[in-house]
């Protein structure tokens, strides 16, 4: 039973190229994956994302075998399955006796703590590998943040454009131009033709563990079925080119739309693909490279996309590992409130929100600006402690881990850690959501009013949230022109704004039980 080293593969380490794999010696190596519970529960992840991961680990340790590698595979229901991985290594080291454990760096700091542990307490040699599936190392990053006062991720996408080589046209960005998100504005229409997603089957294994999360999740949120994700790698191939030759030339200029009949529009999808491994980040974007140069899709839209991932993504990563263990607490606008329970049940008159949480929970998916403009919006303009918000995010979201979540929500969507991603906060009125979705046609609430018992309630939370955090905004530059119009209204009416905004906020229920 004995092995020379023992790899742990993660969760959302499911690549055959990963760092913990490459030099190992499948005739000296056991690998080790373990359903635990403690992964599933530290929030309580949605029921899709949970039968989803465990699905795909179930797929790739098939895989592995079927190329050579002794596996052992810890199913969640297994008899002493100790729960966390800390306990599952201990129960490991005991029956294999390694002389070394390899495991490629976690992607989460909490996970990185729990592995930092492991050497001392087993008194074995653990090798923490790189994570090579980024572009930008540690290293990188931080020699990129260190001489600068504004870590503007603008600046720090241009390099990855130098580093990887895409869309360059010798050392200048391919078209002139090294951003083309002005183009990326346009409202949409129902009447455009809209692409369908690439759905997939349960196989026998998806529906074991469909089965098993019905049992063991059931007081999670979010609805297990229809369950349609691809749980492998070749499903993941088929969601990209299905993406590239349906959606990808309209990906760009509708990229900011949101409509009620349509949860997806021209997004990719992708993206819980990507962070679990079963997509390759720098290969999907240099396939969507690809069908720029073949002329199949626009500058626009193939540029707007490869930014999201060399640059956003990269980008939040680095915050995430330049900030932490810090930035989790950030709370820059001192919020306090509890999470609104309508977060939890999308019970609320308030159609966008409502279309928002209701597909949420239906299919662990919200596009950008969805989380961005409209639940990250109202949680920040309604004061909502960002802690109870960011864990929200991490729980309902397929693709949600905290390195690419936490920067999300609590840097770009609320503003908490006080300007480091963002140079103003997101905060918008219903007028931003009437110009860039139909949300607001069948909505209980009238978009043009501005105060009063039907009036959208966007409006007067969004000067209700400037006037309460004035001391803190006030001298940013990006805000001024907002406080004169403010500076110069009505005493009565900006009372009107006020007492309606608390009305509002008066309605809100917060309790503890989800
Ligand atoms: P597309 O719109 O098709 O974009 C293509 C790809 O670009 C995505 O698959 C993703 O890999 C990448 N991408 C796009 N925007 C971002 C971004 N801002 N940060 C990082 N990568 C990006 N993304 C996550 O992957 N996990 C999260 O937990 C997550 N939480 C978010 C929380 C909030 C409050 C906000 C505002 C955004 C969050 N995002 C998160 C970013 C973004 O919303 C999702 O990546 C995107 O909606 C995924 O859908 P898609 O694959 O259809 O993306
Ligand atoms: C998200 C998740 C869940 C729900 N369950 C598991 C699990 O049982 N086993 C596992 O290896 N990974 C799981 N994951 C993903 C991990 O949370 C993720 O790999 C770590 O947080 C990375 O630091
Ligand atoms: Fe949302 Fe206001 Fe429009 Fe209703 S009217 S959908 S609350 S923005």
């Amino acid at each position: 039973m004995s092995t020379e080293k023992l790899i742990l593969i993660m969760g959302d380490q499911l690549s055959h190229n990963i760092s913990s794999l490459v030099d190992a010696d499948k005739n000296a190596a056991c690998i080790l994956m373990v359903e635990v519970f403690e992964e599933a529960t530290y929030v309580r992840h949605h029921k899709k994302k949970i039968a989803f991961l465990f699905s795909a680990m179930r797929h790739f340790a098939d895989e592995l075998q079927q190329n050579g590698w002794r596996v052992d595979y810890v199913k969640l229901d297994d008899a002493d399955n100790s729960g966390s991985f800390t306990g599952e290594i201990e129960r490991a080291v005991e029956k294999y006796e390694p002389k070394s454990i390899a495991v490629t760096e976690p992607s989460e700091w909490r996970v990185k703590q729990d592995v930092e542990a492991w050497a001392d307490k087993f008194n074995l040699t653990v090798d923490m590998l790189p994570d090579e599936r980024f572009i930008a190392t540690h290293d990188e990053f931080q020699n990129w943040a260190a001489d600068r006062k504004q870590l503007r991720m603008e600046y720090f996408y241009r390099d990855m454009r130098r580093k990887t080589g895409l869309l360059m046209d010798g050392d200048k960005p391919e078209g002139g131009k090294w951003n083309y998100d002005s183009e990326n504005r346009k409202p949409a229409k129902n009447d455009l033709f809209m692409p369908t997603q690439c759905r997939f089957t349960p196989d026998d294994t998806t529906e074991q563990v469909l089965n098993l999360v019905a049992q063991r999740f059931d007081n999670h949120f979010g609805d297990l079925k229809p369950f349609w994700f691809g749980v492998t790698a070749a499903d993941a191939q088929k969601a990209l080119q299905h993406f590239l030759d349906e959606a990808l030339p309209s990906f760009g200029d509708y990229q900011d739309a949101m409509l009620e009949d349509e949860k997806f529009l021209y997004h990719s999808v992708l993206s819980q693909y990507i962070n679990s491994g079963l997509l390759d980040p720098l290969d999907v974007c240099q396939r969507v490279e690809a069908e720029y140069r073949k002329g199949r899709v626009p500058l626009n839209a193939a540029e707007g996309f490869i930014r999201q991932i060399i640059g956003w993504r990269e980008y939040v990563r680095g915050i995430y590992w330049l900030k932490m263990p810090d930035y989790v607490n950030q709370n820059f606008l001192e919020t306090k409130r509890d999470l609104p329970d309508l977060y939890w049940t999308g019970e609320t008159d308030m159609s966008c929100l409502r279309h928002a949480i209701t597909q949420t929970k239906q299919e662990a998916y919200a596009h950008h600006i969805q989380r961005l403009m409209v639940t990250g919006n109202f949680a920040m303009l309604a004061g909502v402690n960002p802690h109870q918000i960011h864990e929200w995010y991490l729980a309902v979201y397929a693709d949600a881990y905290e390195w690419v979540e936490l920067p999300n929500t609590l840097g770009m969507s609320q503003f908490g850690d006080g300007g480091l991603l963002g140079s103003k906060p997101y905060a918008a009125s219903g007028n931003y959501i009437n110009k860039m979705s139909d949300y607001c046609k069948n909505c209980h609430y009238d978009v043009k009013q501005k105060t009063g018992e039907n009036a959208c309630p966007f409006n007067a939370l969004y000067w209700d949230f400037l006037v309460r955090n004035k001391a803190k905004l006030k001298g940013n530059p990006r805000l001024g022109q907002v406080y004169n119009t403010w500076n110069k209204m009505s005493v009565d009416k900006r009372d009107t704004y006020l007492s309606s905004a608390q009305t509002f906020l008066g309605t809100l229920k917060s309790s503890s039980d989800y």
